[in-house]
């Protein structure tokens, strides 16, 4: 578990989990603006968009990463909810009409459905600007460590990250693409955010230079992963997302068909464990909680 210094207590695997979630849920809800009233919408957006049940993938991810290398204290916990809100906030832009047009996220109406198109984009932009704040707050690391943080945020946000990659599936996803420019789009979209993930948790905890190489290849092998699953869920009910959002898309999916697309995710994800391996002595919950993630796919293969 996540205790109030950071340390993750020696529990049942489900219990831990539990405790992580749960200090994730309260640290979020606590560096979420109070929404004072029922006209201030924004606050409201921001708070109902993030503390919709989503995975949380990306906060837990980073506090397990940081707990194996040695991290002691909560910097692990705020860069964690830092990195959610921005995921937040991608989603909200993600979902708007001149995007990708969805009525549905983490099974709620979207932010633009329910409050408007402005205020979903000042939510985004409120969003993104409070997780910069978070990181750039981090007072228990270096002043150093500190800049590298928001720069490793800044580079996942932006042109080598997730702008580029959503706007090279906007302009090129409707066209046939080659399965390498398909993997690099959702390498950008994916990847580069468990990228900046697992180096925030190796940049505030003691790991070695070799461990970060690994964790990298870890992040890379798990992004590929993640966005073929989450190809293979579009034509599944109970995402709490619109089905079939991907119809007339070029995915991995349309080029190879479902079978293959499961099988290369299999391979990805054994990569993603293998290297997690590597670089922990004891690697099994962050592997369950992999393995939990990508339920719908260890059942079908
Ligand atoms: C300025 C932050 C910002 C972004 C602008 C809109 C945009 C560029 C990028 C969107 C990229 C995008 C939608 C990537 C998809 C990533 C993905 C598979 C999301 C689903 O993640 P889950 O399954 O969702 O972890 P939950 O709801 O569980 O958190």
């Amino acid at each position: 578990m996540t205790t109030d210094s950071g340390a993750i207590l020696d529990l049942g695997f489900d219990e831990r989990l539990s405790q992580v979630r749960a200090s994730i849920e309260k640290r979020l809800d606590e560096l979420l603006p109070v929404s004072g009233n029922e006209r201030d919408l924004v606050a409201l957006a921001m708070r109902e968009s993030t503390l919709a049940p989503g995975k949380r993938m990306r906060p837990i991810l980073l506090l397990l990463i940081a707990d194996g290398l040695g991290h002691q204290g909560s910097a692990a916990l705020d860069l964690g909810c830092a990195v959610e809100l921005i995921h937040a906030a991608s989603l909200v832009l993600d979902d708007m009409p001149c995007m990708d047009n969805a009525s549905l996220r983490r099974g709620r109406p979207t932010v633009h459905l329910k409050f408007g198109e402005d205020v979903a984009i000042l939510t985004a932009v409120a969003l993104l600007s409070r997780a910069f704040g978070i990181i750039a707050g981090i007072n228990d690391v270096s002043p150093a460590v500190r800049t590298q943080l928001v720069e490793l945020a800044a580079n996942a946000v932006g042109m080598q990250g997730l702008v580029r990659g959503q706007f090279q599936d906007l302009r090129d996803g409707q066209q046939a693409r080659s399965a390498e420019d398909i993997a690099m789009t959702n390498n950008l979209k994916t990847g580069v955010l468990f990228g900046a993930i697992v180096d925030m948790a190796w940049l505030i905890s003691d790991g070695d230079e070799s461990a970060r190489a690994t964790l990298q290849s870890f992040a890379m092998e798990l992004g590929q992963a993640f966005q073929m699953y989450d190809d293979l869920c579009d034509s599944s009910a109970d995402t709490g997302k619109d089905m079939g959002k991907d119809a007339g898309k070029s995915t991995f999916v349309s080029i190879y068909g479902e079978d293959k697309v499961r099988a290369q995710l299999h391979v990805h994800l054994s990569n993603a464990e293998s290297n997690l391996r590597r670089v922990f002595d004891d690697a099994d919950l962050i592997a369950g909680f992999m393995a939990l993630v990508f339920k719908k796919a260890a059942i079908a293969a």
